[in-house]
């Protein structure tokens, strides 16, 4: 163990010489209050959950298989919030030949012939959170210009779910605890507040523009705050030191806004009244000793209302505002009270995006040097044995719940792992979910598969465990493998799968695939960069936005907007017996994967800019941030939850 914490500190060291502290050249003079207030509702006010009295109705866990029943009042009121934006987003996105206000206006009245969709922000770490947010943002119609031709603004106020794995959760989750704030906001909230990626997780946020607040007493405050969970009777590991950490950068509101929670959305006026979307977070559950397989790994779900998945595994949900809280077989027992403040909002962020034992997956494949790759298994595997790279879910809601299919019945901790492990890094498990009905996902991918490109590798898997038993009644399309996918470019530019109904094995949405692609800035940044600069920060977000829109519709297809109308109507043109306009048979025919196949290996994945030499816009900046890539970073990323712990063994 001792060797453990000296690599630790000596990683930590030459990361902390090397890399000079970073402060972006942006300007601070936008108020702060720009952000939205999170809501703090932990009963302690602090990070550890503290004792209530339980409901007269007491909390019990319910059966997978249908949606909750806070989940179908609010579909009611969201359902009908969502007419007037879909309506003007397709008046705005015009279809030729066809009249979208009379359409939305002559089935108004049964909304459940209308349009449901979703969007899906994948992991990739910092990455994926800023390359999400440009998508996010361009979704927006709060976001400056994004109601003009060209744009797609109004998506975002039409959706029913947004959800998020991993550096996408961190993005969901950034967005709604703070009262659904904008992209903008967050990005130019100032120093000392959210979103300054320039500041190291591992240094702690800046204070007033350039004075760092003392890093050590960042540490201390973090071991204080997990040390109080811990001093309440909970398990910790690194994933609370983890979340933490996070919060600081994530979540506005004092020292990482320590006493909100997760559940608090539910109690955001705008969420109670339907005007915005639910955010889910995906996990994976992972029982002691066990490796991930994509095809046995079970999802889990956060949602404000509930934890839990319809996988034939668990079958269950617990209700987020009272984990923490002991149930057996589905009851708390008479003796037990509830316990709230558990569903801290960074833990259960911290909980999607857990990365540390995906390196034991994955560390073979990288460029490190054998050295430090022997190096860093040797943490890697320490801290594997000990099950710290894990979330700690004691007490297990799911104890004696579904056994013997539930192989974790019989555990009193319920064991989370970063959403992304087993490759499914698209949060489509909710949204595939029949019980949802849900038409399309927007499914963004900022996945790092191929040069720091995505390339199919996620809905790959995703149409993998759909052939598998663990699919329990859910469909997805047909998805070509990976080769294909380069080849036909399916991963250069979005690209819609199963638009054809009748070739689906059950009901599944059409997946609208939008992957990270170079429209004006490199954004293929490595998930473990440490920090980013606000300049690159503000190049990534708006390469995003490019990618989502094909730069406002300037580059390869001036339609893509309407063709963006066309797939958010299609199952309900099907529904609606209307005849598929042929302005959209053409959208179809271009993005719709139609069954092509080429298993050719392709040469190492290279995409061109788009805006690139075919400048219909001005020529993007090639450049790309300093930091160097591969060895430091890696180091860093390490250093900065190990560091943590090792501080809080010392104080
Ligand atoms: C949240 O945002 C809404 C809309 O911008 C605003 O009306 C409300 O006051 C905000 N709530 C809090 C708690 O800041
Ligand atoms: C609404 O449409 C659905 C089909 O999507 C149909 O099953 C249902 O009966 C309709 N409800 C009413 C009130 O017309
Ligand atoms: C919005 O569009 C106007 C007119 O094209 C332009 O002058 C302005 O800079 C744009 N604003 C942003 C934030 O893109
Ligand atoms: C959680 O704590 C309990 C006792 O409080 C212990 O039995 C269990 O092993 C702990 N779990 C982990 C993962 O450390
Ligand atoms: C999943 O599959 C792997 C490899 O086949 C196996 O080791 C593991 O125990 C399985 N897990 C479950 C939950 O079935
Ligand atoms: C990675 O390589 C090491 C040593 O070469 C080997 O022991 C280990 O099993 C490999 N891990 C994986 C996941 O392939
Ligand atoms: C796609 O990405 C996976 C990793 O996710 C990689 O193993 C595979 O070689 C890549 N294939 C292509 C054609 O890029
Ligand atoms: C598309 O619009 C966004 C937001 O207005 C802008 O930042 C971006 O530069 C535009 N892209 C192109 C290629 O003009
Ligand atoms: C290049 O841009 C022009 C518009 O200026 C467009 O018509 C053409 O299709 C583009 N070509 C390619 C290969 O993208
Ligand atoms: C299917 O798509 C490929 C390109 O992806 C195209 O070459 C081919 O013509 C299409 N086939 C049909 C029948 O549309
Ligand atoms: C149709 O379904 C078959 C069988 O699942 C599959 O092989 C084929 O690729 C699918 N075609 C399309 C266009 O999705
Ligand atoms: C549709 C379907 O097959 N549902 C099953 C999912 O798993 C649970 C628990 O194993 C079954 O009870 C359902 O019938």
């Amino acid at each position: 163990m001792r060797t453990f914490w000296a690599l630790a500190v000596a990683l930590s060291l030459q990361g902390a010489i090397a890399v000079p502290f970073n402060i972006g050249p942006v300007e601070f003079d936008l108020p702060f209050n720009l952000v939205g207030n999170s809501i703090s509702d932990s009963p302690t006010g602090g990070y550890a959950p503290g004792e209530v009295d339980c409901p007269s109705d007491r909390p019990t866990i319910r059966k997978g298989g249908s949606l909750s029943p806070q989940e179908s009042q609010w579909l009611e009121r969201r359902r009908t919030a969502t007419i007037d934006p879909m309506q003007d987003l397709l008046e705005r996105t015009k279809i030729d030949g066809f009249d979208a206000k009379k359409y939305i206006s002559s089935h108004a009245k049964n909304v459940s012939l209308l349009p449901n969709y979703g969007i899906g922000f994948s992991g990739g770490g910092y990455r994926a959170l800023m390359n999400s947010a440009g998508m996010l943002a361009a979704f927006d119609s709060r976001t400056v210009n994004s109601t003009k031709p060209g744009h797609l603004g109004g998506l975002l106020q039409g959706a029913t779910y947004v959800a998020g794995i991993s550096g996408g959760s961190w993005l969901v989750g950034s967005i709604f605890v703070n009262n659904f704030s904008t992209v903008a906001a967050l990005q130019y909230a100032g120093p000392g507040s959210v979103w300054q990626f320039g500041n190291s997780i591992l240094e702690g946020p800046s204070k007033g523009g350039i004075q760092l607040l003392n890093t050590a007493d960042y540490y201390k405050d973090i071991a204080d705050m997990v040390g109080s969970k811990s001093d309440a009777g909970f398990n910790t590991t690194i994933t609370d030191y983890w979340g933490r950490a996070l919060s600081y950068q994530l979540i506005w509101g004092a020292d990482g806004a320590p006493g909100v929670t997760f559940s608090s959305i539910a109690l955001d006026q705008q969420f109670i009244d339907g005007k915005i979307p639910m955010p889910i977070l995906v996990s994976n559950g992972r029982n002691r000793g066990e490796f991930l397989e994509p095809t046995n790994t079970t999802v889990f779900e956060f949602n404000p209302f509930e934890l839990g998945t319809s996988d034939p595994t668990v079958y269950g949900f617990a209700p987020t505002k009272y984990l923490g809280t002991k149930y057996v077989a589905g009851v708390v027992p008479d003796d037990e009270k509830c316990v709230r403040g558990f569903d801290n909002a960074g833990f259960i962020i911290g909980t999607s995006s857990s990365l540390f034992n995906a390196f034991l997956l994955n560390i073979n494949g990288t460029a490190i040097p054998k050295k430090l790759k022997d190096a860093l298994r040797d943490i890697l595997e320490k801290l594997s044995e000990t099950e710290e790279d894990i979330a700690d879910y004691t007490p297990n809601p799911f104890y004696k719940w579904n056994g013997p299919s539930n192989l974790g019945a019989i555990d009193n901790t319920l064991s989370l792992v970063d959403g992304g492990e087993a490759f499914q890094n698209i949060p489509l498990h909710p949204m595939i979910q029949p019980e949802r009905a849900v038409d399309v996902i927007f499914a963004v991918d900022s996945s790092a598969d191929a040069t720091g490109w995505p390339n199919g590798t996620s809905l790959v898997t995703a149409y993998q465990r759909s052939l598998s038993k663990i699919q329990n009644g859910t469909a997805f399309p047909a998805i070509p493998d990976q080769n294909t996918f380069v080849n036909l470019g399916l991963n250069a530019r979005p690209s819609f799968f199963g638009c054809d109904r009748a070739n689906l094995t059950g009901p599944s949405p059409i997946i609208v695939y939008l992957p990270n692609s170079p429209y004006s800035f490199l954004s293929n940044i490595s998930t473990f960069q440490p920090t980013t600069s606000d300049e690159d920060r503000d190049a990534i977000i708006q390469n995003g936005y490019n990618a989502a829109t094909m730069a406002n519709g300037t580059v390869w297809d001036s339609q893509w907007p309407s063709c963006v109308g066309c797939v958010i109507l299609s199952r309900s043109f099907d529904r609606t017996n209307t005849k598929v306009p042929e302005a959209c048979k053409q959208c179809f025919q271009r993005y719709c994967w139609n069954g092509t196949t080429d298993y050719r290996t392709p040469p190492p994945y290279e995409p061109p800019f788009a805006l690139w030499p075919n400048g219909t816009s001005k020529v993007p900046t090639m450049k790309r941030s300093s930091a160097p890539q591969i060895l430091r970073p890696l180091a860093w990323n390490f250093a900065a939850t190990l560091v943590i712990s090792v501080v809080m063994t010392l104080i």
